[in-house]
This record gives C-alpha cells, structure tokens and sequence, in this order.
C-alpha cells in the first residue's frame, strides 16, 4: 500500500494542532496530512504546505472560525465538500482526529465523512471530548456528534474524555497545559495506530477485529503511549516503556488497563527490534489486563526507530447498558412475527400505538431567518409537533 495514501485528516483548531505535531515529527514523514479550518491563524499555524490545508467558509466567515456554533461548523465545512472530494481522491485510509465541543470540528466531521463514504474510504476517528468545566452545551453537542453522526457511518470511533487528564495532573495545572498533554498523547497514538495497524511487519493487529472491536457500544476508551529510547538499557527498554505507559495523561490511571474489557496494543520500534523482544514486550502489556478481556496486539518497525520504542495502549470499556438491549434487540428480531413477549423491544402489541422518537433537535440554517407564522401557528414546526398528533412507526403488531 503506498503510504502517502495513508491520511490523518485534522479538523478544527484541536485537530489542526494534531496534524501539526505530527508534521514536526519526522517519524511521521510516512503519512500524508491535511488540515481543515475555518479559522485561518489556527490552520497556518499547523506548518502544513497549502496543497493540504483547506480554509473552510473563507467568505462566510472571514476565517475568523465559527465561535462554537455547530450549525456554522457544518454549513461551512459542507460548502467545500468538492474540495474535500478531491483532497481524499485515491487515499486508501483515513483517519480523522480533533476536538469535539466546539463549531468546526463538531460540525464537519459528519461532511467529511460523508465524502469518505462516497468514496469507500475505510475511515476511523479520534476524537476527544470536552472536558467537564467547559460546561453542559460543549458536551450535549460532542455527545450528539458522536452518537448521531458518527457512530453508524464510521468504521470506527475513539471517543477520548479530557477529564482523564485530571486523573494525573495536579488540579492546579493550567488548562493550556492540560491541552497540550492532550496534543502529544493524541498525536503519538494516531502515529502508532496508523503505523502498525496498516504496516504490522512484525505482527500485525487484526485490522478486521479492531474494526469489529470499536463497533460494539462502548462507554468510553482511554489511551496510554510510552516511550523508550537509547538512554535505557537495551534488556529493561520494554519495562521503561510500559511504566510511562502506565502515567499516561489520557489513560486515567493504571487501573484502567486491569479494568477495560478489550485492549488494543500497538508497539513500533527500530530494525533491532526482534519478534522474541516485541513478543516479551507485548505479553508485559498483556499481564496489565484482566484474563477475560479482549486483547489486539501489533508490532512493526521502521529505521526511523531505530533504539527507540513506542508502546501504546487503547483501553475500552463495553457498555453495559446498551449490550443489553442490543441483545434484547437481537432476540426480538429472531422471534417469529406476532409473538406476544414481555420484553420492551417486543412493545408492539396491538392496541398500543407507537410513536416516533422525534425531537426537535434545531431548525438547522433556518435558525436566524424570520418567523413564518398562519394566525398563531409557527410554520417552521412541523404540523404534527405544533397539534400534537402522534405518529405510527409502522410497525404496529409486526413484532
Ligand atoms: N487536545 C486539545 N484539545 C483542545 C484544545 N483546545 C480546545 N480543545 C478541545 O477541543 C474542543 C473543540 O475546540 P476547537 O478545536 O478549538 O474547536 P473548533 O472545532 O475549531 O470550533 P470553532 O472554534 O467553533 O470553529 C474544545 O471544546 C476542547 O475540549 C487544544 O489545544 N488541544
Ligand atoms: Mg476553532
């Protein structure tokens, strides 16, 4: 596979920093980058020659970013979607990284994977969620990305919470800081994953399991990368390694290795890295993890590593709740039609009516035009909302 092909996308101030590290990085020389921004500081700022940046709603909104608004982030990313068409033209694998919570990334990440689709481009995200303080509404809306635009399309999606950063830093620390942690540990586990999963020359991690593995619910995953390098005693590098993995700033703590129902270990290291040491290295992290659990493993090498390692860790954690009613979804759908049962996915019984679960989420672009008003009926509210009237799913009895 030509590695150029291989593409971490950054969107969004957060993302841009990303992708900008990682052009810093000569070990990531392999990897094409791009940047998408709608704030013009933020995206020349990332180094990147201007054939891969992209300023998003430059007319619009003077570069000037999109100040948090989702709507505005959507409206403008999906204006340059011909642009991203051709920047994505031929690339064999993306991988889409920034911070959700705010405009820009929150609002065109869903675009950007919407091309990806149209163009068969196997696509994962990285994606990190706000942290607490930054308040409810940053939140709801990284959530609603997440859940309403990302989940179902993507091959799969790291959701990262900031607040794991807190676990390890003193509370005091300053939240430029804090970011900036977050930039490094981001950017060195987007290399790693990138980099073993497509390249294992070692061993390489199932690309087909890891895919399945990030499908299930999860409530959330966490990350761990540490690194040795010449300074440490050849035999004891893998042990170095695995205790800074363990201090990690989005990891959470140790325990959250012992805790997680599937792990996802990734090591890359120099050509003196030999299959014995990757595998001594390897079954160091596997120890950390309870016996039960899932476990993908990768390891490939490269001369830019030479007497270096880089062990990294994706924890994740199931969620409870929504592998039950997947379940109970399952079995409901291996029921003949009309069985009675008393499970709540088979609710359909005859006399009850189902109704749709419709919200009002936003009125979208129509958010800042006039009011259209009959008498004092609002018109932008669908007529069944503004008189009440529930609406059948169709599914009446089928279940
Ligand atoms: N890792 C990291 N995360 C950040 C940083 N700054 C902000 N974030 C997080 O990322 C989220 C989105 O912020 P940005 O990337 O600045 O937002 P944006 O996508 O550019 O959106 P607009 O500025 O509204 O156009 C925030 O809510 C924070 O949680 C940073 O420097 N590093
Ligand atoms: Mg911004």
């Amino acid at each position: 596979m030509d590695q150029k092909k291989i593409t971490v996308l950054g969107i969004g101030g957060s993302g841009c920093r990303i992708v900008g590290i990682l052009k810093e990085n000569p070990l990531a020389a392999p990897l094409r980058l791009i940047a998408i921004d709608s704030d013009v500081a933020g995206l020349e700022a990332c180094g990147l020659e201007e054939s891969c940046r992209l300023l998003a709603g430059e007319r619009w909104r003077n570069g000037r970013g999109c100040g948090g608004n989702v709507i505005d982030g959507q409206r403008v990313v999906a204006h340059e979607r011909t642009h991203i068409e051709k920047l994505l033209d031929g690339v064999s694998f993306l991988l889409v990284v920034g911070g959700l919570g705010r405009g820009t990334a929150s609002g065109g990440m869903p675009v950007v994977l919407s091309v990806a689709r149209k163009l068969e481009i196997p696509t994962l995200f990285v994606v990190t969620l706000p942290f607490t303080l930054e308040g409810h509404s940053r939140r709801k809306i990284a959530e609603d990305t997440v859940k309403n635009e990302l989940l179902g399309l993507a091959d799969a999606v790291i959701c990262l919470p900031n607040d794991l950063l807190f676990s390890v830093l003193e509370s005091t620390t300053p939240l430029s800081n804090a970011f900036k942690l977050a930039d490094q540990e981001l950017s060195r586990t987007v290399l790693a994953l990138t980099m073993v999963l497509l390249h294992g020359n070692l061993l390489a991690a199932d690309f087909g399991s890891f895919i399945t593995l990030l499908k299930k619910k999860k409530s959330f995953c966490s990350i761990g990368v540490g690194i040795a390098s010449g300074e440490i005693d050849a035999g004891k590098r893998g042990e170095a390694a695995m205790e800074r993995l363990l201090q990690s700033p989005l990891l959470g703590g140790a325990d959250k290795l012992g805790a997680a129902d599937a792990v996802i270990v990734t090591l890359l290291g120099g050509p003196e890295l030999s299959l014995g040491e990757s595998r001594q290295i390897l079954e160091l992290a596997a120890r950390q993890v309870k016996p039960e659990a899932q476990l993908i493993v990768g390891a490939a090498t490269g001369e830019e590593w030479t007497d270096k390692i880089l062990l990294a860790a994706i924890t994740v954690k199931f969620d409870a709740e929504s592998e039950a009613s997947e379940l109970l979804r399952s079995s409901s759908v291996s029921h003949p039609r009309r069985t009675r049962t008393t499970s709540p996915a088979a609710h359909a019984v005859d006399g009850d009516q189902l109704t749709l679960p419709l919200e009002p989420v936003s009125k979208g672009v129509m958010e800042r035009g006039p009011q259209v008003k009959w008498g004092n009926e609002e018109l932008d509210i669908p007529t069944f909302k503004r008189r009440n009237i529930a609406i059948d799913n169709g599914k009446r009895g089928v279940e």
